[in-house]
C-alpha cells in the first residue's frame, strides 16, 4: 500500500529566522560561491579571512512527486564582496513548467529574474508576495548592509534545480552598494 503523507505544520521562529522544525538545513559559505561574484580575487580573500556564511536554507522535505509542494525559509546575511551584495546562487527549475512563490518576511531584498534576454526585478519587503512564472531563472539578493533578508518559498515538488544553466546564462543584473542603499548595474 502506498505510504500516506501525514499533514504537518511548523512555525516561523522570529528570533532564529527559521522554522521551529525542519527536515533539512543547508548553508552556503563564500567558499561555495566560487565564480559567482564579479571580483573573484576579493571573494577568495574573504574566504581566506573567515569564510562567512552567505545564506542559510531551512527546508521541509516531501516526496518529490507531482502534486506535493516543497517549502523553505531562506535567510541571506548582510554583506558584500567588493560592493556586490550577498545573494543566492540562483537557478532555473529543471522542469520548466514549474512556477514558485516567494513571500518576504524580514529585511529588504531583491528578486532578480530572467528568461532569455528578458530581465525582471521585484523589490522584496516584509509582506511582498512575488510570483515567479514557470521558466524564469531566479536569484535573491540582500540589499541591506545591516540586517538579514528572510523570505519563505513554496514550489512544486517535481521542479528540480538547474544551477548550471544560471552559470551558463549568468544573471545580467547585479545589485551593488550605493551609499546606504543599492543600485542595479
Ligand atoms: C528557493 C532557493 C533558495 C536558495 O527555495 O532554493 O532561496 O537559493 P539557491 O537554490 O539558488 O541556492 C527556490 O527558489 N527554490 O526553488
Ligand atoms: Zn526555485
Amino acid at each position: 500500500m502506498e505510504k500516506v503523507l501525514q499533514p504537518f505544520f511548523t512555525i516561523f521562529d522570529e528570533n532564529r529566522n527559521a522554522f521551529t522544525r525542519y527536515s533539512s538545513y543547508e548553508e552556503r559559505k563564500l567558499s561555495d560561491m566560487k565564480g559567482y561574484f564579479a571580483n573573484e580575487a576579493r571573494r577568495q580573500q574573504m574566504e581566506e579571512q573567515g569564510n562567512p556564511i552567505v545564506y542559510r536554507v531551512y527546508k521541509q522535505d516531501v516526496p518529490l512527486k507531482e502534486g506535493e509542494l516543497l517549502h523553505c525559509i531562506t535567510m541571506i546575511e548582510p554583506g558584500h564582496v567588493d560592493g556586490e551584495f550577498f545573494m543566492t546562487k540562483g537557478h532555473y527549475h529543471l522542469n520548466e513548467d514549474c512556477a514558485e512563490i516567494y513571500y518576504g518576511q524580514k529585511g529588504k531584498g531583491l528578486l532578480l529574474m530572467q528568461k532569455g534576454d528578458r530581465t525582471e526585478t521585484i523589490e522584496m519587503n516584509p509582506g511582498t508576495v512575488a510570483y515567479i512564472p514557470a521558466g524564469w531563472g531566479h536569484r535573491t539578493v540582500n540589499v541591506s548592509q545591516h540586517e538579514p533578508f528572510v523570505f519563505f518559498s513554496v514550489w512544486p515538488a517535481q521542479s528540480g534545480y538547474n544551477y548550471q544553466r544560471a552559470l551558463d546564462e549568468p544573471f545580467q543584473k547585479k545589485a551593488v552598494v550605493d551609499g546606504d542603499s543599492y543600485k542595479l548595474v
